[in-house]
């Protein structure tokens, strides 16, 4: 390379890890994770670096002035959103942890869920022992993450917005002054707000055919209420070194080292619990890869979806990560695709969703069965984006469950025994379907976990299931 051009790239390396280094709070830990090794890197990635370097002068200051105090009195309701910023260790597939960022000790953070005109009053707290300062750039608010900086440890602060845009929209970590807004979004500081329209969801149309006695087809559409059992998927990527800490040469290379679904690879699949129901033995697996199935792994432990047959089923999705995402239902089709409370599409196979992107998909499972939801890029099935939906009773489990008295009563689908994953399940909105019973599920801290078995709403199924298998093996 000419000597200019290598100028350059020193200077704008120095500047991106200077400011890195010295301009915040990192711990050596952090550094290491973040630290790139100028000699190994080729001349594109330093390329990229100098663009990332010259993003920061120029982010335009597109800051809606927003006054927590009128918008407070404006008539409107205001909905409180308490985040604190918190570096922890969580768990990754193969009995490793990793050196995760999480905003309130859950990777991903907590989900909001208002009314396309409530005022959003977001709070970010960082603890004082916290290692690195955090911000907070949501999408919905739009307002620049660049205005709103970083929080330092032992700090507070807030800014309010009106949701103005039904949709889902992702929320995450602006770094340090949006410094290592990679490092902090990419170890797990992401999560979405839903805004519900304020005219609440529509009614889903899914297209049928009907032939009659003449043998004349035609079509035979199918009608159901706007009212949905709702789900949530996350999907995006972790690039780590081998200790677990942020990899940026990697990411820069896109070389992930696992695909995530709401933080965790392979969450959403069979555990032992599952292999006793369908092959009457714990360690008898039913499906490939299943990497958290003992019950050791608590919150951890991988868990089903369950949903009824003829259920109107909505799943917000967002990619929150750096690669796409080609969503598709092994066997299903998309019977409606959303964003932004606009139709996008019916009926399709596969729908592609990019970095920061969302999509609403409405549908309904007609068989019984078991569906894989994946990322339809075979890289990231086979790292981790399969998730499994369990239709009905596609396994004849009603009459054993009855006997074994399990339930009292047949059931439309095995989330009346077991529950639904708690990470799986956003809060209620305008147009919910609750769910039977939610289980602790997720990239969650101990602290977390407990804190959600300790209100009683949910199921500790590491605790149910020794009693379960108990009864059905007497
Ligand atoms: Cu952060």
């Amino acid at each position: 390379m000419n000597r200019r051009i290598s100028t350059l790239f020193t200077i704008a390396a120095v500047a991106v890890m200077g400011a890195t280094l010295f301009g915040s709070t990192y711990t050596q830990t952090q550094i290491a994770g973040q630290s790139l090794d100028a000699s190994k890197m080729d001349v594109d990635v330093m390329d990229q670096i100098m663009q990332m370097g010259g993003l920061q002068l120029v982010m335009p200051q597109a800051f809606a002035e927003t006054d927590c105090g009128v918008l407070e009195s404006s008539g409107r309701t205001v909905v409180e959103f308490d985040l604190t910023g918190e570096s922890v260790e969580l768990p990754v597939m193969g009995g490793k942890t990793f050196n995760a960022m999480t905003f309130s000790g859950q990777v991903p953070g907590p989900t909001l869920r208002v009314t396309q005109g409530d005022v959003v009053k977001m709070t970010l707290t960082i603890p004082d022992d916290e290692v690195t300062g955090h911000g907070n750039d949501m999408h919905a608010s739009q307002i620049s993450a660049s205005a709103f900086e970083s929080v330092n440890p032992g700090e507070t602060a807030q800014y309010c917005y009106i949701a103005e845009a039904a949709g889902v929209f992702k929320y995450h970590c602006s770094g340090v002054k949006l410094i290592g807004m990679d490092q902090h979004v990419l170890s797990g500081m992401y999560g979405i707000a839903i805004v519900d329209p304020v005219d609440g969801y529509k009614k889903l149309m899914v297209e049928k055919t009907k032939v009659d006695g003449s043998g004349e087809v035609s079509l035979d559409r199918k009608f159901y209420s706007a009212d949905a059992l709702e789900f949530q998927l996350q999907y995006n990527q972790l690039y780590l070194t081998p200790e677990g800490n942020y990899d940026a040469g990697a990411m820069f290379k896109h070389h992930n080292t696992a695909t995530v679904v709401n933080g965790m690879q392979f969450g959403y699949v069979p555990n032992m619990a599952h292999n006793l129901l369908v092959n009457g033995d714990v360690n008898k697996n039913i499906f490939v890869a299943q990497p958290w199935n003992g019950i050791e792994h608590k919150q951890y432990q991988s868990q089903l979806l369950f949903v009824e047959n003829d259920q109107h089923v909505r799943l917000f999705i967002e990619n929150s990560g750096n690669e796409p995402v080609f969503f598709h239902i092994v066997g299903e089709i998309l019977d409606r695709v959303v964003q932004g409370n606009r139709v996008q599409s019916a009926a399709t196979e596969t729908w592609l969703i990019g970095g920061s992107q969302n999509a609403i998909v409405d549908l309904v499972f007609d068989e019984p069965g078991a569906y894989a939801a994946v990322n339809h890029d075979y890289a990231a099935i086979y790292t981790g984006a399969a998730t499994v939906f369990v239709a009905g009773d596609p396994f004849g489990l009603n009459p054993v469950l009855v006997e074994k008295g399990v339930i009292p009563a047949p059931v439309a689908s095995y989330a009346y025994a077991l529950g639904n994953p708690s990470d799986a399940v956003p809060p209620m909105g305008k147009n919910s379907i609750a769910h039977p019973a939610l289980n602790i599920h997720g990239l969650y801290t101990d602290e977390v976990a407990s804190e959600m078995q300790a209100s009683g709403d949910y199921v500790a199924l590491w605790e149910v299931i020794p009693v379960v298998a108990e009864i059905l093996t007497s």
